[in-house]
């Protein structure tokens, strides 16, 4: 393949796949004056109809992006188990000093990721609790205001002020953090929380304020609490679950990934969510009956879609 001698400009973003937090920060990127590409399957340009978190509704048209052109600011929106494909099949196409910046629910380790990329190419994690959703798959909905933090993975990851400025943008308020593993276990224990009971119950994450749910969150949360510090990320029950808490009251109106893929029949992040947590608490002698349950239960209930 011929690549184009110069690389996307600054404020150029390809963002890869049409999940709904992918489309959430193309939008609000294109909003805010950058260009935005899709990376899709199968090429194509998508008229989305974007409804902001006041309820306005505006449409924007995404292009897919160019394969003569070689890509050089790369947003990753996807799953935890298909970050590498993803990144695997986009490898030609990534320009040497490219940045990428990957984001999902749960914990995977890195390495095979870092393993894949150019020394100059950079990657970095943001952990979002943004929530969006589509209704149909040319619409997104923010539907909870939540906050970004931002990271760096590699010491190629470079270009700070122009990655934080265009991920603010896109996914903000965000906070630029040195250590990823503390945010990624806060976010583990809302995940844990919220994703599996929300899909088993059929329901928006408001209703799992309901005092019959307390238990059973109690009793994920603590699991969670007790991994983390035992793995030397100590993490407090009350603040995580004033946390969780707070992330259920700001995402009342949303549905949660985790619902949203088992509904439309889709293979979930359990693995890399209550997955990771059994995983570890096996290697630490620790017991999680409450992850154990939603890792089965889950398992069980995409199995029969
Ligand atoms: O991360 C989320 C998800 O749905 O995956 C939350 C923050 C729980 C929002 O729904």
């Amino acid at each position: 393949m011929a690549l184009h001698p110069s690389a996307q400009p600054a404020l150029s973003w390809t963002i890869v796949g049409r999940g709904a937090i992918g489309l959430l920060a193309g939008a609000r990127l294109q909003l805010a004056g950058y260009t935005v590409t899709l990376w899709l399957r199968q090429p194509e340009k998508l008229l989305l109809t974007f409804t902001d978190l006041k309820q306005h509704n505006q449409q924007l048209l995404l292009l897919p992006q160019q394969t003569d052109i070689p890509v050089r600011h790369l947003l990753v929106p996807v799953k935890a188990n298909d970050v590498e494909n993803a990144v695997a099949q986009l490898l030609p196409y990534l320009a040497d000093n490219a940045q990428l910046i990957i984001s999902h629910n749960g914990i995977i380790p890195f390495q095979p990721l870092l393993d894949k990329l150019k020394p100059e190419q950079g990657l970095w994690f943001l952990s979002t609790s943004q929530a969006a959703y589509k209704p149909t798959p040319a619409q997104v909905i923010h539907s909870g205001a939540g906050v970004s933090f931002l990271a760096k993975l590699t010491a190629a990851s470079r270009d700070d002020d122009n990655i934080v400025a265009a991920m603010t943008a896109a996914l903000g308020p965000l906070s630029l953090v040195a250590d990823i593993y503390p945010v990624l276990w806060q976010k583990l224990a809302i995940n844990v929380a919220i994703n599996p009971l929300s899909a088993i119950e059929n329901c928006q994450n408001g209703q799992l304020a309901a005092p019959r749910y307390q238990p059973q969150i109690e009793a994920l949360v603590r699991e969670v609490c007790l991994v983390a510090t035992a793995s030397g990320h100590p993490m407090d029950v009350a603040s995580s679950l004033a946390k969780v808490y707070q992330v259920i009251t700001a995402t009342a109106n949303n549905f949660s990934s985790m619902q949203q893929d088992v509904q439309a029949g889709r293979q979930t992040e359990i693995d890399a969510i209550c997955g990771y947590v059994c995983q570890q608490a096996a290697q630490l002698h620790i017991t999680v009956p409450a992850n154990q349950q939603m890792l089965l239960q889950i398992k069980a209930l995409t199995a029969v879609i």
